[in-house]
């Protein structure tokens, strides 16, 4: 009466796929998280004022580096694209672009004009930032 029979084999197919699918959930909700936390307000951050002439944004988990960035007149801004996928930047007003970055590609701006600038990545356009010229 007290005593354990193990489960029948076919008994414990559904439960290993209960459990295959609380870990397919897990990684969904985890690539959510990803996702949103490369959204939202990241071209609103406090910006960094940067006073060099030459000036890298890095590309890197689907987030522009620094999000909002302050360079004099006359600096030449470089994009690398440090991520696996493809990117590229490109000012809302349309005004330039970097043209799409594959791995460890680049592509610099020189930015003679005072502006802010907003820009985003037009392959994932949750990806964005800004970029002030002063
Ligand atoms: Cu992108």
């Amino acid at each position: 009466m007290t005593a354990e029979t193990p489960e029948p084999r076919a008994n414990r197919l559904p439960l290993a796929v209960f459990v295959g699918s609380i870990v397919v959930l897990a990684v969904a909700v985890l690539a959510g998280l990803a996702f949103s936390s490369g959204s939202g307000d990241d071209a609103a951050a406090t910006p960094t004022v940067i006073d060099d002439l030459a000036v890298t944004i890095e590309i890197s988990d689907f987030r522009f580096q620094p999000p909002n960035l302050s360079v004099p007149a006359g600096a030449t801004v470089t994009w690398v694209n440090h991520d696996e996928a493809p990117h590229d930047s490109e000012a809302r007003a349309g005004r330039w672009g970097t043209g799409l970055l594959k791995r460890d590609e680049e592509h610099s701006v020189t930015f003679d004009q005072p502006g802010t600038w907003a820009y985003y990545c037009t392959i994932h356009p949750y990806m964005t930032a800004t970029l002030t010229v002063r």
